[in-house]
């Protein structure tokens, strides 16, 4: 057998049936796991057929999305975020919740998810009839990890899961996906001197709208609630933000489950009171129109890259730029001019 007939690029597609839109959407609605994460696989594709196709699907799921309560864990690198999404996630489905994880990971796209992957795949929740898990959509997702996880949250809520537990690491790009995808932002931080005047420096109090120390057990309960206390002295200083809500500060394990509850209690008294002062509905009309204007940018951009005359001429005068013979300025206009000139 020659190399070409052994790797056929086929294979996959012919080993999964491909379905029509509606038969995804169906699936979807009939909360159909395995169904959900193909559609999920679909969003990630590259493929112009398979973009079309993923955009019927989203456009077939929206109306019945908007549902659930969208929930970020965000924090520093190893700070517990994928144990206490487990433990939480656990303690929800107790409590007949249906709840879907989403992480949006950008360490796992240098390491390949091979360090992390025994944690992001959150085997205590994972065997649960009423869990659904999804690592790491990665960056090539249709329009972006924000976009990616938008949608990815979209599908999720049409199946019917009532609590998005997205987690993010908090370095810049990712914790402002947070912002943009979610209802309420828990940050976890861990108990260390001087953290909190860090937390300051680095402007991420203004991120969170719920902070938990993290790991808060054994010989770590003590230093804990010192560090809850430093970082409520910490929040003091700053006015309460457009939530009209205080941040709170708590403590709580992943190991012992304590506190696990009274975060998903402050969870629900966050939200109760972000929609009497209308910030909730405020924050998710503000999430809509960013979205928007993001994927009009997006169409824009894609448009004017695929206009028969700019592709070869932007080379050239990019070549042009480099060298000093043109001004940006004027590369930018010629550019402009013929994409305007039918
Ligand atoms: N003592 C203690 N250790 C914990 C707790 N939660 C997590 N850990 C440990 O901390 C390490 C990191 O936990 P993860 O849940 O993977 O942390 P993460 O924030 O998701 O990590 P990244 O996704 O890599 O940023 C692991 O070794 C966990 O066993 C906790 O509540 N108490
Ligand atoms: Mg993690």
């Amino acid at each position: 057998m020659s190399e070409a007939q052994t790797i056929n690029p086929d294979a996959e597609a012919k080993a999964l049936p491909r379905l029509n839109a509606e038969q995804y959407a169906r699936g979807i609605l009939a909360a159909d796991r395995v169904l959900l994460g193909r559609a999920i696989t679909l969003l990630e594709s590259t493929l112009p057929r398979d973009k079309a196709l993923a955009r019927a699907v989203l456009a077939l799921c929206e109306p019945h999305a908007g549902g659930a309560l969208r929930l970020a864990v965000t924090g520093a690198p190893g700070t517990g975020k994928s144990s206490l999404i487990e433990r939480l996630g656990q303690y929800l489905i107790e409590r007949d919740h249906r709840v879907a994880v989403l992480t949006t990971d950008p360490s796992s796209v240098h390491t390949g998810g091979s360090i992390l992957g025994d944690k992001t795949r959150m085997p205590g929740l994972a065997g649960l009839d009423s869990a659904f898990i999804r690592p790491s959509p990665s960056s090539g997702m249709l329009g972006g990890v924000t976009q990616g996880t938008r949608h990815a949250i979209t599908l999720c809520e049409a199946a019917g899961y009532d609590v998005v537990l997205v987690e993010t690491v908090g370095v810049g790009q990712s914790e402002t996906a947070a912002r943009e995808v979610a209802d309420i932002v828990l940050l976890l931080v861990l108990a260390g001197a001087g953290d909190a005047l860090q937390a300051i420096k680095r402007g991420i109090m203004e991120v969170a709208d719920i902070i938990a120390v993290a790991k808060a057990d054994g010989n770590a309960v003590a230093p804990s609630r010192a560090a809850q206390r430093a970082y409520q002295r910490a929040l003091r200083l700053y006015p309460v933000g457009p939530t009209g809500i205080r941040t709170r500060v708590l403590t709580c394990s992943a190991i012992t489950g304590d506190g696990v509850d009274t975060v998903w209690e402050a969870a629900q008294a966050y939200k109760e009171a972000a929609e009497i002062s209308g910030y909730y509905a405020r924050n998710r009309a503000r999430q809509r129109s960013a979205h928007f204007k993001d994927a009009v940018l997006k169409a824009l951009c894609a448009d004017f890259l695929s206009h028969p005359a700019i592709g070869t001429r932007l080379e050239a005068l990019q070549a042009a730029v480099a060298s000093g013979e043109r001004s940006t300025w004027d590369a930018i206009q010629i550019l402009l001019e013929m994409y305007r000139s039918p």
